[in-house]
């Protein structure tokens, strides 16, 4: 494309935003920044061609990868089209709830001393009919936690509760589960601790020595999964996020300087267009300082609010579908990059859209496939990451 064509695209596209002098005489505020972003996210021009005929998980499996996407037991079993995109496109499957402590309609842990595994079971069993890896996500967060967990846990039955909690979850699903995420989120700078740890029930209730244990718990109940601390925002050329990339950093060396059984890195990758500017070589050295550590890396959530982006959907779809092949040809530059899951296959499932719903309330467009499970251009996206990817050794 001619530079000429180039300034013609972005200026119609930018008319569509607002006025010019409206964007003038706001030049400084947020709103400006933010469009100023998304006017150089969009290029009417960017190719999106790929070769037809292979999936998602053909194409990741020809580079040693592994793609797969989260999702619901509820949307699997009430939607046939669905299963079948999922099946299709995905070679790892992630219960969206099911493995959690307690989420939407599912509940692992109804009471202290109880487990309901009726929903994980059926995840599972999904994922060995299909042939698909199978990831347990999440043992340790703050968050989905039941109601009863406020008032019967205390410092003095804490311990044992982790400890009854990992063994009977990680040991019923022992030699079918790829990695487990061990610990979810643990890091928040703003909570103000110097290590960036957030304060959480866990930390308030077992000291900061609660990841060390549970990773330790999780290796001696599944010896062969593959052991993940996940978290999100360590994307983004932000002072915010510098600094949980530096708190994620510390983390990882005060567990292998205990020698804690700790193997992998899960980068979420919920991405915002427009909010934050994108700086690969600022993502590169993090995941090469991951790397160094001898730490494989997984991208375990993925998916492209839209929240920011023009409401016509050719525009947004070509915003989003170049941020993800930008975001991903960026992290598979990186050899220590093993998977790509996204939060979500098809828009009609994505918790985008109550977490991250438009103003215009037009409806979200985050993930590959569109609510009618056809493929669209950030389909095209992931697909060209996988096949420009260099192989994994
Ligand atoms: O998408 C999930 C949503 O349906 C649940 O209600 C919520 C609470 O369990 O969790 C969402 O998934 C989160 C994931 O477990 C951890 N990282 C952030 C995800 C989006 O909030």
């Amino acid at each position: 494309m001619n530079q000429r064509h180039r300034l013609i695209g972005r200026r119609s596209f930018l008319f569509g935003l607002g006025s010019l002098a409206t964007m003038s005489a706001v030049a400084t505020s947020k709103a400006a920044y933010e469009n100023q972003q998304i006017q150089a996210l969009y290029d009417p021009d960017r190719n999106f061609i790929i070769t037809e005929g292979f999936s998602l998980k053909e194409r990741a499996a020809k580079k040693g990868l592994i793609y797969g996407a989260a999702a619901r037991q509820i949307d699997l079993s009430s939607n046939a089209s669905y299963a079948a995109a999922i099946v299709q496109n995905c070679s790892m499957l992630v219960p969206e709830w099911e493995f959690k402590w307690t989420a939407g309609n599912a509940t692992l842990r109804p009471s202290p001393d109880r487990f309901d595994f009726s929903a994980a079971d059926w995840m599972a069993n999904f994922a060995a009919t299909h042939d698909q890896l199978l990831r347990g996500h999440t043992l340790v967060w703050h968050d989905s936690l039941p109601e009863w967990f406020k008032t019967s846990v205390n410092s003095r039955n804490a311990a044992q509760l982790l400890e009854k909690h990992i063994q009977t979850v990680v040991k019923r699903y022992a030699g079918k589960i790829h990695s487990w995420d061990v610990v979810n989120e643990a890091i928040r700078t703003e909570d103000g601790r110097n290590d960036g740890w957030r304060i959480t029930p866990w930390l308030e209730l077992l000291g900061p020595n609660y990841i060390d244990l549970a990773f330790r718990l999780t290796a001696a109940a599944d010896p062969q999964a593959l052991l993940v601390y996940n978290d999100f925002d360590l994307d983004y050329d932000t002072p915010e996020q510098e600094a949980k990339r530096t708190a994620v950093l510390k983390l990882l060396e005060r567990l292998q300087t205990k020698r804690t059984p700790i193997h992998a890195v899960g980068i979420q990758a919920h991405l915002f267009p427009g909010e934050n500017k994108f700086n690969p070589s600022k993502l590169r050295k993090f995941l090469h300082d991951v790397a160094s550590m001898g730490l494989k890396i997984m991208i375990t959530e993925m998916d492209v609010a839209d929240k920011k982006l023009p409401t016509d959907v050719k525009v947004r779809d070509r915003i989003i579908a170049g941020v993800y092949e930008d975001y991903l040809s960026t992290v598979l530059d990186e050899q220590a990059v093993i998977a790509v899951i996204t939060w979500g296959l098809s828009d009609r499932y994505s918790y985008v859209s109550q977490s991250q719903p438009r103003s215009d309330r037009a409806p979200v467009r985050p993930l590959p496939l569109d609510a009618q499970m056809q493929p669209k251009l950030a389909w095209n996206a992931i697909a060209r990451a996988f096949d420009h990817a260099p192989r994994r050794n």
